[in-house]
């Protein structure tokens, strides 16, 4: 794999911004700070270029620092908000047409099945619930029916945060949103329990104010992934912006969601379990 970073010219660095210097001398693409320090450094430890308060960015924090390989993953996105970090992140990442995510992903890893054989190279879909619950469902549903190996990670904050505010399917009923003066209508989809009926071997339900469980979730996804089949986890990642709570509420949001409705879930199929058993 090609690690070769874009640089700008040394003749202008000078006069770039202090910040684009600042992202050059101590980000992910400056010396030193690769694929092995993924989860450690300034630019997902301390800064990032979503909304203040952003659970999306948090949520993506916490999973790239749990992968377990980083510079054998590659990480399949869509449009939505998720675009802003990941794009700047170290890790491999490609973005799609909106909701063509899994898709996308099922040929990339059949690919480098090919292209690596025996060497495991994670492909992990990383999106937000419209790519995943609206637009993409069927892609995603048919990865699962086909039993791709790849993981799909869903950032959940119940709307689409990147267009201003509509609803999503994953919006709970009766939430009023900017775009949806009047509430939704239905209920959040069951992406998470249709995960499990269609072909899953690990699922997990998690609020971004719990990281042991949420880094643990995505790990066991990944590792599972590559020898069993298609894996799931749903991070609850509330959105301050679009739903006016000042924007140092976000965990209190997540963590009462936590007590409800967003508990910690798990599932893991019989095959899964002997898996992990063996490698205990
Ligand atoms: C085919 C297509 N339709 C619509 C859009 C516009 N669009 C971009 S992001 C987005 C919503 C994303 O919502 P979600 O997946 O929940 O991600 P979030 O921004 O909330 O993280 C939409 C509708 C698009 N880019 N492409
Ligand atoms: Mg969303």
């Amino acid at each position: 794999m090609n690690t070769w970073i874009n640089k700008p010219t040394r003749a202008l660095e000078e006069f770039l911004q202090t910040e684009y210097q600042n992202l050059l001398g101590n980000g992910p693409f400056s010396e030193g700070n690769g694929f092995e320090k993924l989860g450690t450094y300034k630019e997902i430890i301390e800064e990032h270029s979503h909304c203040a308060g952003c659970g999306v960015a948090l949520g993506i924090r916490l999973a790239m620092a749990a992968l377990p390989s980083p510079k054998d993953t590659f990480i399949v996105g869509t449009p939505g908000c998720s675009f802003f970090s990941l794009s700047q992140a170290a890790v491999n990442y490609s973005n799609t047409a909106f909701g063509n995510q899994n898709a996308v992903a099922s040929g990339l890893k059949r690919m480098l099945s090919i292209r690596h054989p025996g060497e495991a190279k994670d492909v992990v879909v990383l999106v937000g619930d419209g790519g995943i619950a609206d637009i993409g469902l069927d892609m995603t549903l048919h990865s699962w029916f086909r039993g791709e190996k790849i993981t799909t990670i869903m950032v959940d904050n119940e709307l689409y945060g990147n267009t201003g505010g509509q609803e999503s399917g994953m919006s709970p009923q009766g939430r009023i949103m900017n775009m949806a003066p009047t509430g939704k209508k239905f209920p959040k989809i069951p992406i998470y329990d249709m995960a499990k009926q269609s072909g899953c071997c690990y699922t997990a339900k998690v609020a971004v104010s719990n990281p042991k469980a949420l880094a643990d979730s995505v790990r066991k996804a990944i590792i599972l992934a590559r020898e069993i089949g298609p894996t799931y986890v749903q991070i609850y990642t509330p959105c301050p912006t679009n739903l006016k709570v000042p924007s140092h509420q976000t965990l209190k949001m997540a963590r009462e969601a936590e007590k409800g409705y967003y508990g910690f879930e798990e599932f893991l199929s019989s095959e899964g379990e002997k898996f992990l058993d063996a490698m205990r």
